[in-house]
């Protein structure tokens, strides 16, 4: 689609970037923070003419639906999120917003407007580093009886999810409420691939298949808080000893499956009371459990359950379950188009399965469902260094451009 304007795009993107800039590079911009709700403000302003509307459901997803020449069919939708990791990079999850954003802009100048209707969204929470789960607003459109579930959420703060959607809704008034949960004709997701394979294939764009299953668990250890100086070893129900020996012990028993499939990481720890001269009475820490087969996930869940089981000693142990999500594969059809429309553009591309989840995996249990991928420099993302080539980004837009006409064509 020639009216897709690479420096308007640029400038979109590299303007989202600035909400929640951390000096020296990088993206401070967790859910339903401040920054991300000026994020969300300013998206609003950006789109006001009389074919488009803004809408907010329960759960803090925001929608701008650009209406169709048959408005009453149901939409095809394309986003992604704009929160980001505590301190992530500026494209994991705004690409796909500022992409479909584009999109809707080179209609606006080419005059066309599509058949069926289309909404672009921004799913609400979904890296689940503020508040867990991870893809909290996707999960809820998907069905939204789990919404009673994610309201009492709290933040390491205290501050519950509920209150944190209700600031959403106060920020952006120009957005009409509406139920959560609908039907879709088919939902596409552009996004950063996060991972080396494009850029070491030496592809440009990356027609997704399907998505990995992850676990989260959070793992409690109690001890008993005493003096360092005074309390011999032999008397210590140290909760930090016993934790860090827990972790590597789980470490190692992934290691030793020696599956390159199987990802396995410890990213979060909080030890209390965290003072230097006291022995520390809890500990709690993340797994955050990957892989492309079930099961696997499952055997893997039931060895750290019985590791955690099996736990000897004076402290306590406690496994919470945070977030379970089954593999997913994507809708052929829409995994046809993106193909045919990524082929249109010429880029070198390949197919290939997504390591890191997506507000996709949901929409695929709701409406028919794919991606697209654009290369991560290096592989990098969670990280301030996170980046792609401006080609790269533009050769994306272009392809999502030509497969969601595809989509909003009956
Ligand atoms: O964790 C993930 O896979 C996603 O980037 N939030
Ligand atoms: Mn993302
Ligand atoms: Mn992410
Ligand atoms: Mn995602």
């Amino acid at each position: 689609m020639q009216q897709v304007n690479p420096a308007r795009f640029m400038d979109m993107l590299q303007r989202l970037a600035t909400f929640g800039a951390v000096p020296g590079g990088g993206v401070a911009r967790e859910a339903l923070t401040i920054s991300e709700l000026e994020a969300r403000r300013w998206l609003c302003s950006r789109f006001s003419a009389p074919h488009y509307r803004w809408y907010m459901d329960d759960a803090a997803n925001l929608f701008l639906r650009r209406a169709g020449l048959a408005d009453a069919l149901t939409p095809v939708m394309t986003g992604s999120h704009i929160d980001t990791q505590p301190v992530g990079g500026w494209l994991d999850g705004a690409y796909g917003v500022v992409a479909g954003m584009e999109l809707f802009l080179a209609l606006d100048d080419a005059g066309i407007r599509t058949q069926r209707p289309l909404e672009l969204v921004i799913w609400t929470n979904e890296e689940g580093s503020r508040f867990s789960p991870g893809a909290m607003g996707s999960s809820a459109f998907a069905d939204p009886t789990r919404l009673a579930d994610f309201l009492p959420v709290t933040d390491a703060g205290g501050e519950r999810f509920e209150q944190a959607r209700d600031a959403a809704r106060q920020a952006t008034p120009a957005a009409t409420s509406r139920a959560l949960g609908r039907p879709v004709h088919a939902y596409l997701e552009a996004h950063i691939e996060q991972g080396p394979v494009l850029e070491d294939g030496g592809f440009q764009l990356g027609i997704v298949t399907g998505i990995q299953g992850v676990r989260w668990f959070e793992i409690s250890v109690t001890g008993v808080s005493a003096h360092a100086g005074t309390t011999p070893l032999a008397a210590r129900h140290d909760a930090l000893m016993s934790a860090a020996q827990l972790i590597s012990r789980l470490g190692e028993m992934a290691a030793a499956r020696q599956d390159p499939a199987l990802r396995f990481t410890v990213g979060r720890l909080e030890v209390s009371p965290g003072s230097i001269n006291t022995i520390a009475d809890r500990v709690t820490f993340t797994i955050d459990l990957r892989h492309p087969e079930e099961a696997v996930l499952a055997e893997m869940e039931a060895l750290i359950r019985q590791t955690v089981e099996a736990k000897t000693g004076a402290c306590g142990y406690a496994l919470r379950s945070l977030m379970r999500r089954p593999p997913t594969r994507f809708d052929k059809a829409v995994i046809e188009t993106v193909a045919a429309a990524v082929s249109a553009t010429g880029a070198p591309a390949c197919r290939l399965g997504s390591g890191a989840f997506h507000d996709a995996m949901y929409l695929a249990d709701v409406c028919p469902t794919a991606m697209l991928f654009v290369p991560s420099h290096k592989g990098i993302s969670h990280n301030p260094a996170e980046d792609t080539a401006e080609a790269d980004l533009v050769a994306g837009v272009r392809a999502l451009a030509g497969a969601v006409i595809t989509l909003a064509t009956p």
